[in-house]
């Protein structure tokens, strides 16, 4: 197999379009300006012959028109022999490049990708979804599509790769990036964000030209019309140096972040991990789950004839061990585990959401602190946070 010639260096396929920063786009730039120089090449002859001919052959006003039918087998192979092999080429290095994209390499980062209307969020597994993609240089990244309800594509020009995101269905991409994305130093990224912190604005990716972790980025599109805020539907892709740089940047974003409250990030999690699907917030209406409305410290029937008291503890062991104590009447049910996809500060914030659903636990916490005996609630609060870090 002969490989694609380079013909181009890398700043004329930045001439037309974006920088190119996969392994692919040198192989797609090239069989493009191929095609379309051929395409330029016989363009301009035929069209000159076309006028010419019709110009010397034009006959006068009146002139009887005369038909000059005959062929010329010679000449008639050249014309048609000749292209073809141009046209076999074409496809050649078309298909192959085609082949390249969809055979996904063994041992490839794996990232689940879910679009929604109108946003786009990455799934690096354990703890960790997030909006930005971010991935690690010379390595294959494979991704694994989906979408909620509408089609979707998603489009990273700077790598040429572009697939449809389809509901009910896991369509893939793989691309190995070539350039680590710059990074902008401590002290200058510090500076760029107390201007923000000044104004109280929140960051404009357009306008730093980097994210705000300090990365350059580059871009990646929905090309799929998808409704109203379609053309708000991008994102930013970030290349890292080394696999160690990724899972750091992917452990940090699994943690809440600071200044975030636990119930705000527990009720966060409660939507983005599915909880939502089987537990409703209101009272008394049972989906897969019971309800979490004014369940905490509230005692719980359970199918062996024993009852619980819904704490913290109780609730960990429920999300990390769902079968160790079932709920009466739920015993036909089961609630996957999520040991290992939730980090120890994920859960307690999960049961500092769950507990303010109930009005009554926060009162009676309120009463506890009045009367000194909050000191030991708050000790355990200390112990968790702690042993989440
Ligand atoms: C597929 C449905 C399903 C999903 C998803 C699910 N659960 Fe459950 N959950 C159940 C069922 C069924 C029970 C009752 C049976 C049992 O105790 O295991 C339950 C019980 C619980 C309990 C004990 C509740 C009680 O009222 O006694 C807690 C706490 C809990 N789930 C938390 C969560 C959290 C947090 C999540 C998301 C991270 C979650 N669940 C996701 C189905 C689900
Ligand atoms: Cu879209």
């Amino acid at each position: 197999m002969f490989s694609v010639p380079n013909l181009l260096a890398d700043e004329a396929s930045g001439l037309f379009f974006p920088e190119s920063a996969s392994t692919f786009s040198q192989q797609s730039d090239t069989v493009f300006y191929a095609i379309t120089i051929v395409c330029v090449l016989f363009f301009i002859p035929i069209t000159i012959a076309l006028f010419g001919f019709a110009s010397k052959y034009k006959k006068a006003k009146g002139e009887q028109a005369e038909s000059q039918v005959d062929h010329n087998t010679k000449l008639e192979l050249i014309w048609s022999v000749g292209p073809s092999f141009l046209l076999i080429a074409m496809f050649y290095f078309g298909a192959r490049g085609f082949m390249e994209q969809r055979t996904i390499p063994e041992g490839a980062y794996e990232i689940g990708v879910k679009a929604t209307r109108w946003n786009w969020s990455f799934n690096y597994g354990g703890t960790t979804q997030n909006s930005e993609l971010h991935v690690v240089k010379d390595e294959p990244t494979k991704l694994v599509m989906t979408a909620d309800t509408v089609i979707h594509s998603l489009f990273i020009p700077a790598f040429r790769v572009k697939k449809d995101v389809v509901p009910g269905r896991f369509n893939y991409m793989w691309f190995r990036a070539t350039k680590a994305s710059e990074k902008l130093s401590d002290e200058e990224l510090a500076a760029r964000k107390q201007v923000y912190k000044d104004a109280s604005e929140s960051w404009s990716y357009e306008k730093e030209g980097y994210t705000e972790d300090g990365y350059a980025f580059y871009d990646l599109y929905c090309t799929e019309y998808c409704g109203k805020d379609h053309s708000m539907m991008q994102t930013v892709v970030v290349v890292h140096e080394t696999r160690e740089e990724l899972e750091a940047w992917v452990e940090e974003k699994g943690k809440r972040q600071p200044g975030v409250d636990p119930v705000t990030y527990g009720r966060k999690l409660y939507e983005s991990r599915g909880c939502k699907s089987c537990h409703s917030l209101e009272p008394g209406v049972k989906l897969a789950g019971p309800s979490y409305a004014g369940s905490f410290g509230t005692s719980r029937e359970l199918t062996d004839g024993s009852s619980v008291t819904m704490d913290y503890g109780y609730i960990k062991e429920s999300i990390e061990d769902p079968k160790a104590k079932i709920v009466k009447g739920y015993a036909g049910v089961n609630m996957p585990s999520y040991k290992g996809m939730l980090s120890t500060d994920d859960i307690y914030c999960l049961a500092q959401f769950i507990k303010s659903l109930n009005p009554n636990a926060a009162k009676q916490e309120a009463e506890e602190a009045d009367s000194g005996a909050a000191v030991a609630e708050t000790g355990t609060e200390a112990d968790v946070t702690s042993a989440s870090e």
